[in-house]
């Protein structure tokens, strides 16, 4: 059999796999469940022909002698299969559970949710990629919506492919993905960021900025080229409106090949991040807060001046789409669709002999995150895709904070004092921006690890208690990567940032660059790419770099009272300094000050900033009252997002432009092309 549609080449590429519709590989199996579930359906539907044929007349046998063994195993057997239909989660979680390997089945549950048992564990295979040459990958996206039961609670989310979260894409670097969406929705636009990667301005999927929205009906194509030099641990997700709050994204993962090449482009065993760091197979981790309201909901809640900027506190997490919820916690106030949940946790379940890279997506709207292990050790390998500093520390077995856009990766081991056995990770909700008090939430929230399937009950109970722990946010990047940092910058810039309850805009709360909200761009409307900048609206505030590839040192400084999770689009940059200020604004400007605030000339020689402490990241914590010092590297030319990645904070303005290498006077814009003269993009929703 040969595959006629180009998108089957993908996965023909894996040996034996056979041409089959545009699923991953990695749902093949759940394919197959569901695909005999539906046959078991068909059977059970085909009921007896309504006309019995005529029966012949017989001749009578003579009757055997009564057997009472047989009536009482038959009516065994009825029992038990009325028992399966019933209540099917006393057999899978008692019986056929533990025979199957199926011990992470949790708890009791009234109903089983298929959708939310579906897809809980992601394995990659790093060794479909590592060893191979570049390719390009063809993926014909459906995006809908539909009603699933993430943790119990009933609420509409997107799917992609049916699928939520999306698909998660594998690849390595160097590789293209030509992904054709196609909106099958009838009210939602749509556009996708493909978070981290330094794609050409055209394909990064910000809507208004860089492309229009795809229309309801309408279809895209991204044809996103994976750079050589990028690989690690990356996103997908909705870049329009407030979507992505609603479940719109997936895991992205570009592998890094390995690095001994042969002739014909295939690569050598060895050499690879898996020899490297000796670890054994890997697993992707989705982890986010979520609300059971939908997303515009929650937005207008959070623009309502009645509720005085308060950011709106999630009510539950998910991990790889799936969470845990107590019925009996729902708001009276806000009653839920809710049912006892049977979560499957299998996202975590170990071979004992074999070690894990994990790679963790902070997929939430609002709050960071940090991860406990009980009996495992981690060692961190990246944040934001980026090799860091090897800590030297032994036996840490927690690890954050991790903020909305990041990503960490580790090799997680079993600790040789705490020994072999079941065990269980804590996700740990950062309260920081949680101003009020939401009685349905769990912030903490244990997950059993399982080995071999086998869980321990007792271990459950028990919070991880602390060896050692890694802050994130004081790692450096690796030797490798500091060598790339200049001593000095090109040009340097000055912005400020805060949010703003003020008359004018009905004391609702909007970001604001400088003395602009970010609004999409919309008279006209033009995305900004296809637009001189002398022609843009009001409501774009932005900084123009260049000319040529240029560093550039950005100085953020938030004179909020919030922190602030800062991503840049299409590069990453340099965190050469941090502050947070104990009095006053905690600002601080180059331009006036000789010592970065907060820092003393004396104390601290290396001046103005310590390199040899940075870190290459995409997303930075800013904290409230305070700044942060950002280098990158102008060099990817187009107009590129800064802004806030909570959720609600971007939806409300917290954004500015950079302009990297375009016209000095604005008089041109950098690709025409994305709009043929005179036309302009259908609207944005409100
Ligand atoms: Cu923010």
């Amino acid at each position: 059999m040969t595959c006629r549609s180009p998108c089957l080449r993908v996965f023909a590429l894996r040996k034996g796999a056979p041409c089959g519709p545009l699923i991953p590989p990695d749902r093949r199996h759940e394919e197959l469940e569901l695909s005999i579930m539906e046959s078991q359906k068909s059977r059970r539907r085909r009921g007896p022909p309504t006309q019995e044929p005529p029966q012949s007349p017989k001749q009578v046998a003579p009757q055997p002698p009564p057997r009472p063994w047989l009536t009482w195993s038959l009516a065994t057997v009825l029992l038990l299969g009325l028992t399966y239909f019933l209540r099917p989660d006393i057999y899978l979680t008692n019986w056929i559970g533990p025979l199957l390997g199926h011990g992470h089945l949790q708890g009791l549950a009234d109903d089983i949710d298929q959708e939310a048992t579906l897809r809980p564990r992601i394995e990659l295979h790093p060794e479909h990629h590592v060893y191979r040459a570049p390719v390009t990958h063809y993926l014909d996206w459906r995006v809908t919506t539909g009603q699933r039961r993430p943790d119990g609670v009933l609420k509409e989310v997107f799917l992609i492919n049916d699928l939520f979260p999306g698909p998660t894409i594998e690849a390595r670097s160097g590789d293209t993905l030509v992904i054709t969406v196609i909106n099958s929705m009838t009210e939602h636009p749509v556009a996708l960021h493909w978070h981290g990667l330094h794609v050409p301005n055209g394909v990064d999927g910000a809507a208004a900025v860089s492309q229009c929205p795809i229309a309801p009906g309408a279809q895209y194509v991204y044809n996103v080229s994976l750079p050589a030099t990028q690989s690690g641990t990356f996103w997908y997700h909705a870049h329009a409106g407030v979507s992505r709050g609603d479940g719109l994204y997936g895991g992205l993962v570009v592998h890094a090949p390995a690095s001994k090449s042969t002739v014909r482009g295939l690569m050598a065993r060895g050499g690879s991040d898996l020899d490297r760091y000796g670890y054994d197979k890997e697993l992707l981790l989705l982890i986010g807060d979520w609300y059971h309201p939908p997303a515009e909901d929650v937005l207008a809640w959070y623009k309502n001046p009645g509720n005085f900027g308060n950011e709106p506190v999630p009510d539950s997490l998910l991990v790889n789409g799936v969470g845990k919820f107590d019925c009996g916690m729902a708001v009276r106030a806000r009653p839920l669709d809710c049912i006892p949940h049977l979560m499957d946790s299998s996202f975590l379940n170990l071979d004992p002999n074999r070690s894990y890279r994990i790679r963790v997506v902070n997929t939430g709207s609002l709050g960071g995150f940090s991860l406990d292990f009980d009996r495992e050790n981690l060692e961190l390998l990246q944040v934001d895709s980026v090799d860091v500093e090897r800590s030297q520390q032994k036996d840490v077995n927690r690890v954050g904070i991790l903020y909305p856009g990041q990503r960490m990766d580790f090799v997680l081991r079993p600790s040789a004092k705490e020994g072999k056995g079941p065990s269980s990770m804590m996700v740990e909700l950062d309260q920081e921006c949680f101003k009020y008090m939401n009685p349905a939430l769990t912030p903490d929230q244990l997950f059993p690890i399982y080995y071999n399937g086998i869980s321990d009950p007792d271990r459950m109970t028990l919070v991880p208690s602390i060896r050692n722990k890694l802050n994130i946010q004081e790692i450096p990047s690796s030797a490798s990567i500091l060598a790339t940092l200049p001593e000095k910058a090109d040009e340097t810039h000055v912005v400020y940032t805060k949010i703003q309850k003020m008359a004018r805009n009905n004391n609702s709360p909007y970001g604001y660059f400088n003395m602009t909200t970010w609004k999409p761009q919309s008279d006209p409307l033009v995305p900004l790419i296809a637009l001189p900048r002398e022609n843009w609206d009001a409501n774009q505030f932005s900084l123009t770099t260049g000319p040529g590839s240029r560093w550039v040192d950005l100085v953020v400084n938030n004179l909020d009272e919030g922190p602030h999770p800062f991503h840049l689009h299409g590069h990453h940059f340099f965190i050469l300094a941090i502050h947070e200020s104990t009095f006053g604004w905690g600002s601080y400007n180059p331009f006036e000050d000789p010592v970065p605030t907060g820092f003393d000339a004396e104390t601290d020689p290396a001046q103005p900033y310590d390199l040899s402490r940075a870190a290459l990241r995409d997303t930075v914590q800013i904290p409230s009252r305070g700044y942060a010092v950002l280098r990158f590297r102008a060099d990817n030319p187009g107009i590129w997002l800064f802004h806030c990645h909570i959720l609600w904070h971007l939806a409300t303005g917290m954004a500015m432009l950079i302009d990297v290498q375009g016209d000095p006077a604005g008089l041109v814009a950098h690709d025409a092309s994305v709009l043929p003269a005179g036309e302009i993009c259908p609207p944005l929703r409100a």
